[in-house]
């Protein structure tokens, strides 16, 4: 059973996630549209991601005997001036998730709810994993500056990320990692 206070901060965290579903969206629509299509690659998966983190919330919600609510959602922004801004754009978007996380976490904790912070740690590890992942992309943008054919080498290594994650995915769904 979940306090009301629990309750509503998962609720917001169920926006959130649905939230960053969106932009990703709008995201990868935007890099398909720049040519850019490694980035744009990269941002459907991610969108799926947390489409996918929003119904585990939902699912637990349920289960906990408590309501999961769906509010609705503003547009996303769709435009960006550029790669740098748009990656820029998203580090800030994690970092924002990650402080809900942890704000959720000590609703949970000072609430003595040791399920639901069970349930978040798998959060804490996704975000980490995330944020690292963009510091990485960012500084490969860094590295390989602005240049004539910058954007044709961001997005080969964001093609490459694209591999790595598809090759851990398969490696975990056999069960290998
Ligand atoms: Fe939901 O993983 Fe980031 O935001």
């Amino acid at each position: 059973m979940l306090s009301e206070k629990t309750l509503q901060a998962l609720n917001k965290q169920i926006a959130l996630e649905g939230n960053a579903s969106a932009s990703y969206l709008a995201m990868a629509s935007w890099c398909e549209r720049q040519g850019l299509n490694g980035c744009a690659t990269f941002f459907y998966d991610q969108s799926a991601e947390e489409r996918m983190h929003m119904m585990k919330i939902i699912h637990y919600v349920n289960e906990m005997d408590g309501h999961a609510v769906i509010s609705a959602q503003g547009q996303p922004k769709g435009e960006y001036d550029s790669v740098q801004e748009l990656f820029k754009a998203v580090y800030l978007q994690e970092k924002s998730v990650t402080s809900a996380i942890y704000e959720l976490l000590s609703i949970s904790n000072k609430e003595n709810d040791h399920s639901t912070t069970l349930f978040l740690q798998w959060y804490v590890a996704e975000q980490r994993e995330e944020e690292a992942q963009i510091r990485t992309i960012l500084d490969k943008i860094k590295l390989i500056g602005t240049g004539g054919q910058s954007l044709y080498f961001i997005d080969q290594e964001v093609q490459n990320i694209n591999a790595l994650r598809g090759q851990e995915e398969a490696e975990a769904e056999e069960g290998i990692a």
